[in-house]
């Protein structure tokens, strides 16, 4: 018998992978939770039936997350990742030799238990000294905070349950005021094929909450809907993309899909993105 597991990207369209066993399979406080292992893709990680990551392409979506606004504001010492309980993003932010603390806020300690259990590529940055992980809801863990990150990077699923404050003007003002004056918010925003709705509010709202500039770059993520991903950088002044490589070499060298022409050329967005964007 063949199993085989689709994720529904549209009421007509969706990504299938064929299924060699269920790792796993809990419903935690939060959402449903699973893992599976596929013939293509390696390890699977879903979370309410939608695609969260898997062995075979998380590289690119962790390394795309994390190295454009680390590399857009290099000398960062703190940083503050909301969501991303599997670790990827904190293991690429740990690369940096000038960080000095990287927070993991985390609405569900499940996801984190489950990625210490099946996805130790990504969850092995969690024991380092640098990490603390807080289990609390994202949109609250900046309440009181002022003028004090470096950096936000918000790893979410997307904008529904538990993530749709992640969405709103209100969070993105809360960031605005967590954040140092040359500080920047990161997020990933939702695939351009299909949630151009979605990236729009997102611009209106980043702007409206305060940000000075307003960017979005993209990058493919094969079992994301439409194969293509985005995120967004917003900062408190001009985006300016350095030439500094902020990195030890053979980080570069190791690295998956992300390098220094690529930083750039991720913001150089197709003709039916920006018209999406105007
Ligand atoms: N964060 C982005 C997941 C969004 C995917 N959406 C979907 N499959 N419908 C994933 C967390 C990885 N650390």
């Amino acid at each position: 018998m063949e199993l085989w597991f689709t994720e529904k990207h549209t009421p007509n369209a969706g990504l299938t992978l064929k299924i060699k066993r269920t790792l796993y399979s809990n419903r935690s406080e939060y959402q449903q939770i699973d893992v599976l292992e596929t013939e293509e893709f390696g390890r699977l990680l879903l979370l309410d039936g939608l695609v969260m990551t898997t062995e075979r392409d998380e590289a690119i979506y962790h390394e795309m997350l994390v190295h454009p606004p680390l590399h857009i504001h290099p000398g960062s010492e703190n940083v503050l990742i909301i969501g991303g309980g599997d670790g990827g993003a904190v293991r690429e932010a740990l690369k940096y030799p000038g960080l000095r603390g990287v927070t993991l806020c985390e609405i569900d300690r499940e996801v984190v238990e489950v990625a210490r259990r099946f996805f130790p590529r990504l969850s092995k940055g969690l024991d380092d000294p640098r990490v603390e992980v807080v289990f609390e809801d994202g949109s609250k863990i900046l309440q009181g905070l002022d003028n004090q990150l470096d950096v936000i990077l918000v790893d979410s699923t997307d904008p529904i349950g538990a993530a749709k404050a992640l969405f709103t003007k209100k969070f993105y003002s809360s960031c605005h005021k967590a954040l140092k004056e040359g500080g920047i918010l990161c997020a990933q925003s939702e695939s351009p094929i299909y949630h151009t709705d979605i990236i729009r509010s997102i611009k209106a709202d980043l702007l409206e909450a305060g940000f000075q500039d307003v960017r979005f770059y993209t990058a493919p993520v094969p079992t994301y809907p439409g194969g293509f991903w985005s995120w967004v950088i917003a900062s408190k002044k001009e985006i300016k993309i350095s030439d500094q490589a902020p990195l030890p070499r053979e980080h570069y060298e190791a690295m998956y899909y992300f390098n220094r022409e690529i930083l750039k050329a991720a913001f150089c967005l197709p003709n039916f993105f920006k018209k999406a964007l105007e």
